[in-house]
């Protein structure tokens, strides 16, 4: 794991953010550590295929490994083979560069199906993971969504506990509370019978936000607990610095999670 966290911190540089480890003096690295993290897309068909396109260190999946590798190749720090250049090369334009890195890490957390599109139905799973993250006020440009989406899918593969992040422009004439609550049973969200788990709403037009807990999340996520997640992201949200906003608040949850 410490590879995929070290993965995300070039991914991180390389998209122009800074590394965001020790801003709200939480081991930003306990964020990582889903060991269900890496499923495989395509992995059905893989044993029928001598190659699978994007797997470059040969063990027939595509994992966050892989990526890595071909980050690496794509700064020169890797050398590959014309074969191996083919099949790190998934978007099909000739080089090997962090695009092709940031599909192959898409694909390790199955967010994305490379060339194996049209033969597996991954919509499904896709679906599956980004229900987490619904961005209807548009804070988020796609870098920062897909890393959003992987922390709140390691958070849910590593305590079973969904976190979920909706951002809006209304509350369609509810109350915050009843809107966070509608949205979270409406969708379905949580893990086991008790549907642990909780939602942060931000809602842009009423400037504020609201956070709901259910099962587990009702104990974990007191009161006083959500005032201090507040006091810790909010400074963010003022300065619409929204995505650092979200690792704060996910640092602080997962440090009560750990707790
Ligand atoms: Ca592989
Ligand atoms: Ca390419």
């Amino acid at each position: 794991m410490k590879k995929l966290l070290a993965l995300l911190l070039i991914v991180a540089v390389m998209m122009g953010i800074s590394p965001l480890s020790g801003f709200v003096g939480i081991d930003f690295s306990a964020l990582l550590t889903g060991s269900g993290f890496c499923t495989v897309a395509g992995a059905k068909d893989a044993e029928k295929k001598e190659t699978v396109m994007g797997d470059v260190d040969g063990d027939k999946k595509v994992s966050s490994a892989d990526a890595r590798l071909v980050l690496r190749a794509s700064v020169g720090l890797e050398t590959f083979t014309a074969a191996k250049k083919a099949l790190a090369d998934v978007d099909y334009d000739g080089k090997i560069t962090s695009a092709d890195a940031r599909l192959v890490l898409r694909a390790a957390v199955g967010l994305e199906t490379l060339s194996e599109r049209q033969i597996i139905d991954g919509s499904d799973e896709n679906q599956f993971a980004e229900r987490l993250l619904t961005d209807d006020a548009d804070l988020f440009v796609d870098e920062e969504r897909d890393k959003l989406i992987l922390l709140l899918h390691s958070i849910k593969e590593e305590y079973s506990f969904e976190v979920v992040i909706h951002t809006t422009n209304t509350y369609n004439g509810q109350s915050s509370m009843q809107y966070a609550d509608d949205y979270y049973d409406n969708n379905g969200y949580g893990c086991g019978e008790n549907h642990d788990g909780c939602i942060l709403v931000i809602n842009m037009e009423a400037r504020e936000w609201w956070l709901s807990t259910r099962g587990y999340g009702i104990t974990v996520l007191n009161d006083s607990r959500i005032q201090k997640i507040g006091e810790c992201f909010t400074p963010y949200l003022t300065h619409s610095e929204y995505y650092k906003a979200m690792i704060a608040f996910l640092s602080q949850v997962e440090s009560y999670l750990l707790s």
